[in-house]
């Protein structure tokens, strides 16, 4: 049965990532972009900021619709920080910024967390979360990908980071996709379509 998943964010570039691999797991899956205004609030974790986020655009988007608050943590030096804060950080010192911070410093270890928050026909809300673990490079290289891509690399690319990634690559080992494929595998429990006879 075709169906339409509406995915809320600002950001063109998370949209297709999801679009991909939503697309490849439902081929009659219509997934839309619902560019919705979403706030930023400040919270001690992500899914307290993505329970918020859906929330705050109901009776404004067709359910069933999903968001994912996403963020970059660099572990011992920082203590986690940015974290909740990336995009405040994303829009104010940047990725130089964080290079600046870790300066010289062989304690790098970093990674990325994505969770999404999906608000199911019966208006209940369920979280899925993934991760992705590696360390901050010297230096920015790359240009695919966005956002803090072109200073991560994951222990699972050696030597790559996430911005000389393609999107399909990026794709199989991202934060962003081990959420997906938990979203992927609750929805399969209800997809018709996918049911062997
Ligand atoms: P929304 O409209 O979906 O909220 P956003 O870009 O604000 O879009 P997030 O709050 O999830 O997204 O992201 C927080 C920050 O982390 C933001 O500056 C992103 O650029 C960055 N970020 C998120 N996912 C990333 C990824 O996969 N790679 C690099 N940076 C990422």
């Amino acid at each position: 049965m075709q169906k339409t998943l509406r995915f809320v964010t600002g950001n063109p570039h998370k949209y297709k990532e999801v679009k991909a691999v939503i697309q490849k797991n439902f081929p009659n899956f219509e997934v839309l972009q619902s560019n919705v205004k979403l706030l930023e609030i400040q919270a001690d974790s992500l899914e307290e900021v993505a329970l918020f986020k859906v929330n705050s655009v109901k009776n404004l988007v067709k359910i069933p619709y999903f968001i994912e608050d996403a963020g970059f943590f660099v572990d011992d030096v920082c203590k986690g920080f940015p974290g909740v804060y990336s995009s405040y950080v994303m829009k104010t010192i940047g990725y130089y910024g964080i290079l600046k911070i870790l300066d010289d410093s062989t304690t790098r270890k970093a990674h990325f967390e994505s969770v999404i928050a999906y608000l199911d026909e019966d208006e209940n809300v369920h979280l899925f979360k993934g991760i992705n673990y590696g360390k901050v490079s010297i230096e920015a290289r790359g240009n695919s990908g966005f956002g803090f891509d072109p200073i991560f690399i994951s222990d699972e690319t050696p030597g790559k980071t996430f911005a000389e990634l393609n999107l399909e690559e990026k794709n199989q080992i991202s934060h962003r996709r081990r959420s997906l494929d938990k979203l992927v595998e609750f929805l399969k429990k209800f997809d018709d379509s996918q049911k062997k006879i």
